[in-house]
């Protein structure tokens, strides 16, 4: 995987601001994948082009839903839940990076999914706790990330979910079931 060739790609799509987050998304999922012993060269590809996709236009986006079979549903809810599914089919498909955690740590970036693995996670996360995301808690939620990674799941996706109900905006049925699955995962933990 040519990391170099790559980023230039990723580069040429983003404005400068959304390129210097994905290189902290680059660098933390890199530190997380040390802590958790994850393959570093799939964490840096997924992590640069996470957010590959981001500003593509709506029809742009729309018409990638389709060719890619991206369920309908996500038409049904908000545009910024769209980017994660388009950029990994472009990963797969026009630059023939082939791999089940790079594809699923892309698609599910936004909203999670119950049952995600630990390589996705730490995507997640990666991009939810970057030094530059700035909310009441997160310093807290960063260490969490390195020693209690389902709890850091847990209140980031809570933190994802209140956020959205105090901007009265359409919550995706999967950001929820991703919350429900992490809340019962903590929950078994504490009480056995
Ligand atoms: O692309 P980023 O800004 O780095 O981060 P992201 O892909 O995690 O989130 C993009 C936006 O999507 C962010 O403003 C929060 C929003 N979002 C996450 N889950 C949901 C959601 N928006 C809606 N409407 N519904 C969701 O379930
Ligand atoms: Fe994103
Ligand atoms: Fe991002």
């Amino acid at each position: 995987m040519d990391v170099e060739y790559f980023s230039k790609i990723v580069k040429k799509e983003l404005p400068p601001n959304r390129w210097e987050h994905t290189l902290r998304v680059v660098a933390m999922a890199l530190s997380l994948g040390k802590k958790y012993a994850l393959p570093l060269d799939k964490l840096q590809i997924a992590a640069l082009f996470h957010d590959y996709c981001k500003y593509f236009e709506k029809e742009k986006l729309i018409y990638y839903i389709i060719k890619f079979a991206i369920p309908s549903s996500y038409l049904l809810y908000d545009q910024e839940l769209w980017h994660g599914p388009v950029a990994a089919n472009f990963v797969k498909d026009k630059f023939q990076i082939d791999d089940l955690n790079i594809f699923n740590a892309i698609y599910f970036h936004t909203t999670g999914r119950p049952k995600m693995t630990l390589f996705e996670q730490v995507i997640y996360l990666a991009d939810t706790l970057e030094p530059k995301r700035d909310f009441e808690g997160v310093e807290e939620l960063r260490e969490l990330a390195f020693s209690a990674i389902d709890k850091a799941m847990y209140l980031a996706l809570d933190k994802s979910i209140y956020f959205l109900l105090t901007k009265k905006r359409k919550i995706f049925p999967l950001t929820v079931a991703t919350r429900n699955y992490f809340l019962e995962r903590v929950i078994s933990k504490t009480s056995s």
